[in-house]
């Protein structure tokens, strides 16, 4: 159930026709929903501390490229760090099976209707894995570049991808997305020579909605096309507690 989309919810934004009760009513339901979200998040949280597990809540809109980055990001460092995978989508387990012929550890997790994953889920998916033996771990979201935006899921970041055939202006256009998030990954880079996107301008934006977002620009395809993202990992991998 969302807030933003009034997936099963029902949001208060798009009717301005409802009594005032129903108003009310509604926000009310919305404040419980997160406010429980917001507590199970912390849960999630707890654990994972207790037992140094970074943990990445992976977002972008569908096709940004959150699966081919992990898939490269799990057979360029899994000898280095334990990894495992939480992988959301509404349905199959196409994502699932591509992580899974990489060696890492990975539960899929179908939301049907739904348009995210949220901490009750995550938390079920965390009971999969042996969080002792981890590093990190990734989680990546319901391909939605709205919805997810408001669900803790207990992770340490939001990465938010945004592939250069999506255009410049999506920072502005879904501003709750990149400031719910630490660090967009600017994929497809390697797309640049057959797109209209600016890189600048679209650096420009994301600032101007979160001026502490680290930007970092990427490439599954082209050679070295990651490092800038495996760099941002292992500083990040080694600010945790020695275990
Ligand atoms: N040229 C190019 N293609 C890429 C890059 N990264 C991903 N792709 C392609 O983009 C398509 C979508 O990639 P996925 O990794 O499935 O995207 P996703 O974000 O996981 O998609 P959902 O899980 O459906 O939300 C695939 O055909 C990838 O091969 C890249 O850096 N450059
Ligand atoms: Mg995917």
């Amino acid at each position: 159930m969302c807030i933003d989309c009034g997936c099963s919810a029902g949001s208060s934004h798009h009717h301005h026709h409802h009594h005032d009760d129903d108003v009310k009513r509604t926000i009310r339901v919305e404040e419980d929903l997160l406010a429980k979200n917001n507590r199970l998040a912390g849960a999630n949280r707890q654990q994972l501390q207790q037992h140094d597990v970074l943990a990445l809540n992976m977002v972008s809109s569908p096709g940004s490229g959150k699966t081919t980055m992990l898939e490269c990001t799990l057979r360029a460092l899994q000898q280095r760090y334990r990894f495992a995978v939480l992988e959301g989508d509404q349905q199959t387990d196409n994502d699932a099976q591509r992580i899974a012929a990489t060696g890492v550890d990975v539960h899929q997790i179908n939301t049907g209707a739904g348009c995210h994953l949220d901490a009750h889920m995550v938390g079920h998916g965390m009971e999969k894995f042996n969080l002792s033996s981890l590093d990190l771990l990734f989680i990546e979201n319901v391909g939605n570049l709205v919805c997810p935006a408001a669900f803790d899921l207990g992770e340490d970041h939001k990465v938010a991808l945004l592939s250069v055939t999506e255009g410049e202006d999506k920072p502005l256009k879904y501003p709750h997305m990149f400031r719910a998030a630490d660090v967009m990954v600017l994929n497809k880079m390697d797309l640049l020579p057959y797109v209209n996107f600016d890189v600048e301008r679209c650096k420009e934006y994301a600032l101007r909605v979160n001026p502490d977002l680290v930007i970092l620009e990427a490439s599954c395809t082209a050679p070295d096309g990651l490092d800038c993202w495996y760099q941002w990992l292992e500083g990040r991998l080694q600010l945790r507690p020695q275990g």
